[in-house]
């Protein structure tokens, strides 16, 4: 079943080639799919409901071996790991000329990798975990994952002093990976408050031309907050 449709007119047609595997609440398939919005690309959703484990069924470990979503189609295509999607998308659809949300001279592209691995790594194990330890309870260390979380807010804090984005002088895929789970991070019960200049960095992508605020989940309890050490 497609879940939603977001497509723009083109002569006449939708242009609809790209089918996003997806789920409401994963930070990672919604950086997906605001980097889709961003570019003004055309795409389908398909809902796959992690709370009945749909991630597990053969259908879905056909496409994604790890069981994880995003997975983007397009085409032939399909492609896994919402860092590897955001390249992809950045590289194929994106108007360099425009605006170059992966610019791929070597410095570039080490400067944009090193926050898609704190993406990947820091902060899906200091905000994206404790999150789903209160949300899904996912069976992992939640104070583990918290101390980890404040550690990294206070380095991205540190980072964003004097400087409007992550890795370059304009807003790239690095921003838009980071981003998520860090203002979803008080559902998981780590208090980003303090730290001004994430903050601020996280109001500046908000405003970026054709931002897209992610449909947040209903009825979820309120956490609370662990006092920033
Ligand atoms: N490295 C992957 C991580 C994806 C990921 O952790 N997805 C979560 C949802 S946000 C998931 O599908 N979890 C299901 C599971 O692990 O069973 C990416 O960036 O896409």
């Amino acid at each position: 079943m497609i879940s939603s449709l977001f497509g723009y007119t083109v002569g006449g047609t939708a242009q609809m080639n790209l089918t996003l595997y997806s789920s409401q609440g994963s930070g990672n398939s919604y950086k997906v799919e605001l980097l889709l919005r961003l570019l003004r690309q055309p795409y389908q959703t398909r809902p796959v409901d992690l709370r009945r484990n749909e991630q597990l069924g053969i259908e879905f470990l056909a496409r994604n071996r790890f069981g994880q979503v995003p997975v983007l189609v397009d085409g032939d295509i399909v492609l896994t790991d919402s860092h590897a999607i955001m390249l992809y998308l950045a590289g194929q659809y994106g108007d360099p000329v425009q605006h170059d949300w992966a610019p791929l001279d070597p410095l570039s592209l080490a400067l944009v990798m090193r926050w898609l691995s704190v993406s990947a790594n820091e902060i899906q194990n200091g905000l994206a975990i404790p999150r789903a330890v209160k949300l899904l309870n996912w069976p992992f260390d939640y104070m583990q994952g918290v101390k980890l979380g404040y550690r990294t807010l206070r380095i991205m804090d540190d980072h964003l002093a004097g400087r409007k984005w992550l890795a370059l002088e304009h807003a790239t895929i690095a921003d838009i990976a980071c981003y998520p789970y860090v203002f979803l991070a008080p559902e998981g019960g780590v208090d980003t408050r303090p730290f001004h200049n994430v903050l601020a960095w996280c109001r500046r992508i908000e405003a970026l031309p054709h931002f897209w605020p992610m449909p947040r989940l209903q009825g979820i309890p309120a956490v609370p907050l662990v006092p920033v050490p």
